[in-house]
């Protein structure tokens, strides 16, 4: 399925370079809505600023940004248009190519054409009338005869950028709107202080595990994808107890899992090396987290779902509570990296939320946001607290999973006593 990723939409934000948050909606998808200019200006005229984007057979993927409403009729004038190439054969490679001449002739609006840039969208006319669809692509009928007439293409081409041909698996016109932030943050706020950081620490600090029940620590199980954060939100929380960054587990990009001190390729058996046959609660696991990279919750294939769910069932047989650390959310909105606080004032975020509670099946209040320390060499107060609120929130449900056992071990020893009576 070909979309606009977290990233390039990062990428084309910058591009755009509005102050504010902007918010995408996908207002036509040739795939599924057919590839007619009919359609395109029923579902794309006078919608304000809109990006196209197209996705070749070669990976290639490009488009076309407008600050203008599309319509049927006429040439348009955009001074702040631009093309722009994301992707080529597959790998990034971002470039844009701004309209010349201040915007004269950026944007071609005539009916019986698709999205169309420059004089008579000669630049880049996608389509015209309509196009059927043969086999897995769409073999689009425009042109990129004059690409550089009216966009300076700087030094690019029609080979460099569209691989030479007009042949995609997709194209797709967002709307683009600036958002404004909530008013109000949409969980209660807390007051981001250092009193409430000292307090957390003290907090997670001080954790004992429930008296009774003969354990000395709680037991978290972080799962997740190949380069979600699992071993960054370790080295997060490590740090913030050293009082410096601290990376003691290895955290970087591979294909494969990077930590590989329990191999989770290799499936556990019985007889391994350290397998416990007769777990006591000690042995167990207390509450499971999920690591989910928030970056890419829009593309996460359906097989990763999939192995979610099955765990998931597994865990609800045993009672073990499930939470989701929601991890990289300075890549979904990239001014929280400036400041963590602002993550209950963003409506990118509370999507995201959403988003991951409904696909999970988790209440809201289990989805747990956090940003990992990544490339910072100082700690940062609003960092820290929004990682120990995290850590304190899965140290509560440890505590209602233990209480739950302690229960059922109180059951069992009140039944003990019945029986010896
Ligand atoms: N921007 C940003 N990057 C992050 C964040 N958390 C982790 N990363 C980066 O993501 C990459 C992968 O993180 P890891 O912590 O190694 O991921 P992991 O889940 O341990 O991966 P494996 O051990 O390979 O399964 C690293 O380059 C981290 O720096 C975050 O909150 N924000
Ligand atoms: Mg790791």
């Amino acid at each position: 399925m070909s979309t606009l990723t977290q990233s390039q939409k990062n990428q084309i934000y910058k591009w755009i370079g509005s102050l504010k948050m902007l918010k995408f909606t996908l207002l036509y998808k040739i795939s599924r809505d057919g590839c007619s200019s009919k359609t395109f200006h029923t579902l794309c005229d006078n919608k304000g600023p809109t990006v196209t984007v197209l996705y070749n057979t070669d990976n290639s993927v490009y488009g076309g940004y407008t600050a203008v409403n599309w319509n049927s009729s006429k040439v348009t004038y955009d001074a702040k248009a631009f093309l722009f190439k994301l992707d080529y054969n597959g790998c990034e490679q971002p470039n844009i190519f701004p309209v010349k001449n201040n915007g004269t002739n950026a944007i071609f609006g005539a009916s019986g054409y698709g999205p169309s840039f420059g004089a008579d969208g000669s630049d880049l006319c996608c389509f015209t009338d309509s196009v059927n669809k043969s086999g897995t692509s769409f073999p689009l009928n425009g042109n990129a005869s004059k690409l550089g007439h009216t966009y300076d293409l700087k030094g690019e081409n029609y080979f460099s950028v569209m691989n030479g041909h007009l042949q995609v698996v997709d194209l797709e016109v967002y709307r683009v709107e600036e958002q404004e932030l909530f008013q109000k943050p949409w969980v209660r706020d807390i007051e981001w202080s250092q009193q409430l950081e000292e307090d957390l620490k003290d907090k997670v600090a001080s954790y004992k595990p429930l008296p009774g029940l003969d354990l000395q620590q709680a037991r978290i199980l972080l799962v997740g994808q190949v380069g979600a954060g699992k071993s960054s939100y370790f080295n997060t929380i490590n740090s913030i107890f050293r009082g410096h960054i601290s990376a003691q587990a290895n955290a970087g990009s591979a294909e494969h899992s990077l930590t590989t001190a329990f191999n989770p390729a290799v499936p556990l058996s019985p007889d391994a090396l350290g397998f416990v046959k007769k777990p006591t609660l000690s042995d167990k696991i207390h509450c499971v987290a999920f690591v989910v990279d928030g970056s890419t919750v829009d593309v996460s294939p359906e097989k990763v779902l999939e192995r979610i769910k099955a765990m998931q069932i597994r865990m609800n047989q045993r009672g073990i509570p499930q939470v989701v650390l929601l991890t990289k959310i300075d890549k979904i909105w990239e001014e929280i990296s400036d400041d963590v606080s602002k993550v209950y004032f963003s409506p990118a975020m509370k999507e995201c939320v959403d988003k991951v509670a409904m696909v999970m099946g988790l209440p809201r209040s289990h989805v747990l946001p956090v940003k990992n320390y990544e490339f910072e060499v100082e700690l940062d107060q609003n960092t820290n607290i929004l990682a120990l609120l995290s850590l304190r929130r899965l140290l509560h449900f440890v505590d209602d999973f233990l209480y739950n056992r302690l229960d059922e071990i109180e059951d069992q020893q009140i039944q003990r006593v019945h029986i010896s009576e």
